[in-house]
């Protein structure tokens, strides 16, 4: 007997199965209901009483060691069916492409206008997002009583002494003025935040970017060709640049900047409203109290400023209408970027 339940014991070792049915047949030989471990306890009644024990032991150790094969069993089937996946991958497949992401249409115009204004010996500064009363607007020349200090316009991080997220980025170019001394010729492009409802057109958070230029003897005429210049290079030769009169509590004079249309070449159009021109920023010589506000002598010296919205210029170069899709991170709208650089 003692043959019969070492012979079994070497088959249960030794045993492997390759598929799924030949574990079946496993299991049913020496585990399920008819196994042949239980003929050999049916047969324990013949069995000496002195010897019973030590058979009964054996019996036991062999049903055991049963169960463990068959979980090993289970598991190399598991193994084997992985490690084929693999080892045989379909080598006539094509490659699957690598989804590699693009730069965001509103940093590839940041770069372009800055490398733009780079090349005629421009630098790039940056500043705080939260800004204190008179880097935002008292050395800007905002009167006590000006709207853009009401509540409604800014968002105010905390009253007397005022704390505010900046609403331009003049007040990079107030610290630069306050640290530098002339020749200044500064970019300072940066995100700045209004109390504005959310629409196709304007938005609460947006980016601006602001030019400042110091010197002695600097002019309007200065200011216009340097803006020609740029207007020339972003939207191409044939654009056409107007100023219109404005009022900025920064800069006196004060202009708007218009350009020919770039969809209709000014011959009229939805975008330009069939009026030949689209508003692109404003500048204007920058006022003498300001350059005095931040230390610098005004009869020396004198300088123009300039500011555009990136959105409103991305908008116009790429003929996107509706200025909430730069923020909703649509693959199917910033894929069409995706070779700006
Ligand atoms: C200093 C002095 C003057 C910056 C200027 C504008 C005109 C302007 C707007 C364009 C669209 C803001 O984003 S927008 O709403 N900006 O019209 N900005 S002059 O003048 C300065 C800046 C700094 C020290």
């Amino acid at each position: 007997m003692s043959a019969n339940i070492n012979s079994i014991k070497e088959e249960i070792e030794s045993y492997l199965v390759s598929n799924q049915e030949e574990l079946e047949q496993y299991r049913q030989r020496f585990i399920g209901r008819k196994n042949i471990l239980a003929s050999l306890f049916a047969e324990m009644k013949n069995i000496p009483a002195e010897q019973r024990k030590e058979y009964g032991q054996q019996i036991n150790e062999l049903k055991e060691a049963a169960t463990v094969k068959f979980q090993e069993l289970i598991q190399s089937l598991e193994d084997e069916q992985s490690v084929g996946q693999e080892k045989h991958p379909d080598l006539t497949l094509p490659p699957q492409p690598d989804t590699l992401g693009g730069i965001h249409p509103l940093s590839a115009t940041r770069s372009e206008i800055i490398r733009i204004f780079e090349r005629i010996g421009f630098n790039v500064s940056e500043g705080p997002e939260i800004e204190d009363d008179w880097h935002n607007f008292t050395a800007l020349n905002f009167p006590e009583n000006h709207p853009a200090r009401e509540m409604q316009d800014t968002f105010f991080i905390r009253k007397k002494p005022d704390i505010a997220l900046r609403t331009h980025t003049s007040s990079v170019q107030v610290r630069v003025m306050e640290s530098e001394r002339p020749p200044i010729r500064t970019l300072s492009p940066g995100r700045v935040y209004r109390n504005e409802a959310i629409s196709a057109r304007a938005h609460c958070v947006f980016h601006q970017v602001e030019g400042l230029f110091i010197d002695e003897g600097v002019s309007f005429a200065d200011l216009k060709q340097t803006l020609y210049y740029f207007v020339k290079e972003l939207f191409g030769k044939q654009t056409k640049v107007r100023f219109r009169p404005s009022y900025f509590p920064f800069t006196e004079p004060s202009a708007e900047m218009d350009i020919t249309c770039i969809i209709c070449g000014g011959e009229g159009c939805n975008i330009c409203k069939h009026t030949g021109w689209v508003e692109i920023g404003g500048a204007g010589m920058v006022d003498p109290q300001v350059l005095e506000n931040s230390g610098i002598d005004s009869k020396k010296y004198s300088g123009f400023a300039f500011g555009m919205g990136i959105e409103r210029i991305t908008m116009l170069k790429y003929q996107i209408r509706d200025l909430r899709l730069f923020t909703e991170n649509d693959v199917r709208f910033l894929r069409q970027f995706s070779s700006l650089t």
